[in-house]
């Protein structure tokens, strides 16, 4: 079959291009250990107040680690606290583990200038670990639309 030497270097081109995407991503995994927020377990959403989940907040572990059981509903983020838009106090250099579902429908969990992006499904638990080594306010945002509240479903995490 012939093939034009133009169209040839063509399909070179976009093969190599392919193997650099592809390199990437495996770099990604094995060199800097960016993992995708994973499932790490099913909980029955109308159970949720008999579960790990029924005094959602912040837990400390060690010196400075942490643990965050938060549950998203419509339109908030419980951790523990009766205010609508909650801020997590944490001195710098905490490792925080965030361990969370929601109630009702898919919420989305961002945390502005850090590498955490979920969804938070009902009937799935998420979990992601997350290091602040910079004091400042970083907003979590539920970036999925969940309904007329949406737009108030803000927290922050303070860092001092
Ligand atoms: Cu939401």
């Amino acid at each position: 079959m012939h093939i034009d030497r133009l169209e040839r270097y063509w399909i070179i081109a976009v093969g190599v291009v392919f193997g650099i995407f592809a390199a990437a991503i495996i770099a990604s995994v094995v060199v800097f250990g960016v993992h995708l927020p994973s499932p790490v377990g099913r909980i029955d959403p109308a159970k949720i107040a008999e579960s790990e989940f029924a005094h959602p907040g912040l837990t400390q572990d060690s010196d400075h680690a942490y643990t965050l059981h938060l549950v998203a509903k419509m339109w908030r983020f419980d951790v523990g606290s009766k205010e609508p838009q909650p801020t997590i106090k944490l001195p710098v250099g905490s490792k925080l583990t965030i361990i969370a579902t929601s109630l009702d429908v898919t919420h989305g969990f961002y945390i502005e200038q850090h590498d955490v992006n979920m969804m938070l499904l009902p009937g799935q638990i998420s979990e992601v670990v997350v290091t602040f080594n910079k004091p400042g306010v970083y907003h979590i945002i539920c970036h999925e639309y969940c309904g007329p509240g949406h737009q108030a479903m803000v927290a922050s995490i303070e860092i001092s």
